[in-house]
C-alpha cells in the first residue's frame, strides 16, 4: 500500500455526546415539558422526533443546540478521546475530525475548535475538516453515527462505518456495512482491513 491510511472521524455523536448534553439541557430548560429518553430515541434528526411529540417542541430543541456554551460544554463519549490519541500515534495512519456545523454559525464552529483544543490538544486543531458535505472529503474511512451520508460526491473514496448511537441501534444495516459499536469495539481491526487492501 502505497498511501497512509486516512481515517476521518466524526464529532457529534461519535467522540461529542450531543444526545446526552441535548437531553441534559432541555430538561434543565423545560422540566415541565414531556421528553424522550435516550432509549426511546429513532431517527437522526432530533427536532423531527421532538415535533411529533409536540410541534412547538421541535422549535424548542434547536434553540437548546442554537446557544451558547451547547456544543462547547458537551462530555466527550466513553474512550473517544483515548482511542483517537491513539488513533493518531499508529504508524502510517492521519486522523481528521470531519464534522457538519449548525447552520446558525454564532457558536457552533468556534466551540467545535474549542473542544477539540481542550480534549485532544491544540496539535488536534490541524486535524480539523468542517464541512455540511462529507462526500467530497476524501479518506479510506469514515466513522460516523448518521445513517445515511449523502452529498454532491455520488461514489465518496470513504467507506463509512456506522457509529452506534441511541438514534441507530435498530437499524438493520445492508449486508456489507459495517458498524463500531462504541469505542471499546475493535477499531484497530477495522483500520487494519482497510490498510490490507
Ligand atoms: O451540528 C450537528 C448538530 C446538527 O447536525 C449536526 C450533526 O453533525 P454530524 O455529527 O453529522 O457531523 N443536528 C441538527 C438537528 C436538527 C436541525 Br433542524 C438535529 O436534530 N440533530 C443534529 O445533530
Ligand atoms: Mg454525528
Amino acid at each position: 500500500r502505497r498511501r497512509r491510511l486516512r481515517v476521518l472521524v466524526d464529532m457529534d455523536g461519535v467522540l461529542a455526546d450531543f444526545e446526552g448534553g441535548f437531553l441534559k439541557k432541555f430538561r434543565a430548560k423545560y422540566p415541565e415539558k414531556p421528553y424522550i429518553a435516550l432509549e426511546d430515541r429513532r431517527g437522526f434528526w432530533v427536532s423531527e422526533q421532538y415535533g411529533q411529540l409536540e410541534s412547538e417542541l421541535s422549535e424548542k430543541a434547536i434553540g437548546i443546540w442554537e446557544s451558547k456554551n451547547f456544543f462547547l460544554e458537551l462530555d466527550p463519549l466513553p474512550g473517544a478521546v483515548e482511542a483517537v490519541k491513539q488513533m493518531a500515534e499508529l504508524k502510517e495512519t492521519d486522523v481528521f475530525i470531519c464534522t457538519s456545523p449548525i447552520k446558525k454559525y454564532r457558536y457552533c464552529p468556534y466551540e467545535k475548535y474549542a473542544w477539540v483544543e481542550k480534549h485532544l490538544g491544540q496539535e488536534f486543531l490541524e486535524q480539523i475538516v468542517l464541512t455540511r458535505d462529507k462526500t467530497v472529503v476524501s479518506g479510506d474511512l469514515l466513522i460516523d453515527d448518521r445513517p445515511d451520508i449523502i452529498g454532491a460526491e455520488k461514489s465518496p473514496s470513504w467507506e463509512h462505518i456506522l457509529f452506534t448511537a441511541c438514534h441507530n441501534k435498530h437499524l438493520q444495516l445492508p449486508p456489507l456495512r459495517r458498524r463500531l459499536h462504541s469505542w471499546a469495539d475493535d477499531w484497530k481491526a477495522i483500520l487494519d482491513s482497510k490498510r490490507a487492501l
